[in-house]
């Protein structure tokens, strides 16, 4: 694996490597880096910046080296499988299609992993509270493609239980053992006529950039970012769920009980939609203030479509709370039947409560930490 050819990134991320942080400060210089690439933004800017996340300050998780796709004009994207007729499309093919765009956060499972290492170690890349961004994504609906190859936009004939789309990369990694990064939704989930699961050509506006997925990548709204996969090879209709090692020996909720000796992946399914989460982002872990009133901000976002029904924000470790008031910035694109298009983006609707302690959802593999984000505030007199 070949890590001189990454992009440039914006100096204030914070990296997550899996170096020990002693070792980390020698390999300021980036070519010296000899693994993925995977950063946060800070706390303040995530939310400060703007309701959606710049580019620049967009959580980077990779698993291997940023492939380079160089040649556009020869990129094209196989359709294979469980199809009538495989197809060969490429980008100006898939922008001939219609251009849907959609306000999506995507989440990483692993998101705010370090706080639940602090309960008992979990496997993983360490990631604070911003392993997560809202991004206006444009490109073709998946809906839209499989047409092409004969597969109705009709999900109501579809039977329950069925076929798998399977998304395949460009990218190597080493849990693939060298092959390529890959995962898979149902197919039901991809056809329904309400279906935005897209394959973006654009984020914010402007063409993807080699880290968020160049020259394009899935977006599936409301579910982990594993995934949305990116630098998109291929598609393949499948009969069954993808057996990726993303699928089938990672990203899996186990309860507590669970650790390395005892576990048996093929007992759990792959985690897909995310639940709900809230953290506050204007403040540190341990933070001291004068004495007199305080604002707190940060996210709230839920899955699977879900919006956000009520943030509650509690100053003496849950006995009493107050209900946070709910703000979202102007100029978010409305899709084209008139209903807001914010669903898949946080400060939205849902209904479900996250866990109180961190304890009860600990699991090995340190996924979806989103028990009740908890700071310390000390007045100065
Ligand atoms: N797709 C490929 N091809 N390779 C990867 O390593 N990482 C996944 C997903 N898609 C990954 C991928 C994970 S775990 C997450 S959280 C998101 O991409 C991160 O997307 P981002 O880097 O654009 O924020
Ligand atoms: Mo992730």
């Amino acid at each position: 694996s070949d890590y001189s050819q990454e992009p440039p990134r914006h100096p204030s991320l914070i990296i997550n490597s899996r170096l020990d942080t002693s070792i980390k400060k020698n390999f300021f210089c980036k070519s010296l880096i000899q693994e993925p690439f995977n950063a946060e933004p800070s706390r303040s800017p995530l939310i400060s910046s703007s309701y959606v996340t710049p580019v620049d300050l967009f959580y980077k998780r990779n698993h291997g080296p940023v492939p380079i796709v160089d040649d556009i004009e020869r990129y094209q994207v196989s359709i294979c499988g469980l199809v009538e007729k495989s197809m060969e499309l490429s980008i100006a093919d898939m922008k001939k299609l219609p251009k849907h765009i959609v306000t999506a956060t995507l989440q990483c499972a692993g998101n705010r992993r370090t706080a639940m290492s602090k309960v008992k170690t979990v496997k993983g890349v360490g990631w604070d509270v911003c392993a997560i961004g809202n991004a206006i994504w444009g490109g073709a609906k998946l809906a839209d493609v499989l047409e092409l190859v004969g597969i109705p936009n009709l999900a109501s004939i579809t039977p329950l239980g069925g076929k798998h789309v399977e998304f395949i990369s460009v990218d190597k990694c080493k849990e693939e053992n060298g092959g390529p990064y890959k995962a898979s939704i149902p197919l039901i989930q991809a056809t329904t006529s309400d279906s935005e699961v897209i394959l973006a050509y654009e984020m914010n506006g402007e063409p993807l950039n080699r880290d968020h997925g160049y020259p394009l990548r899935v977006i599936v709204p409301g579910v982990i970012g594993a995934r949305s996969v990116k630098w998109l090879d291929s598609i393949n209709i499948i009969a069954e769920e993808c057996q990726g090692f993303f699928m089938q020996k990672d990203y899996k909720m186990f309860p507590p009980k669970i650790n390395w000796e005892n576990i048996d992946w093929s007992t759990r399914r792959p985690q897909m939609d995310f639940p709900v989460q809230s953290v506050i982002c204007s403040l540190e872990d341990v933070t001291k203030v004068k004495p007199g009133k305080i604002t707190v901000h940060g996210y709230a976002v839920s899955g699977g479509g879900r919006g956000i029904e009520r943030v509650d924000v509690s100053f003496d470790s849950g006995k009493t709370w107050v209900e946070a008031s709910r703000y979202q910035k102007t100029g978010i694109p409305y899709v084209a039947d008139d209903k807001c298009s914010d669903k898949w983006a946080w400060v939205d609707i849902a209904a479900n409560v996250q866990p109180e302690n961190v304890e009860f959802i600990w699991n090995l593999r340190g996924i979806l930490n989103t028990s009740w984000h908890r700071i310390h505030i000390h007045t100065e007199h």
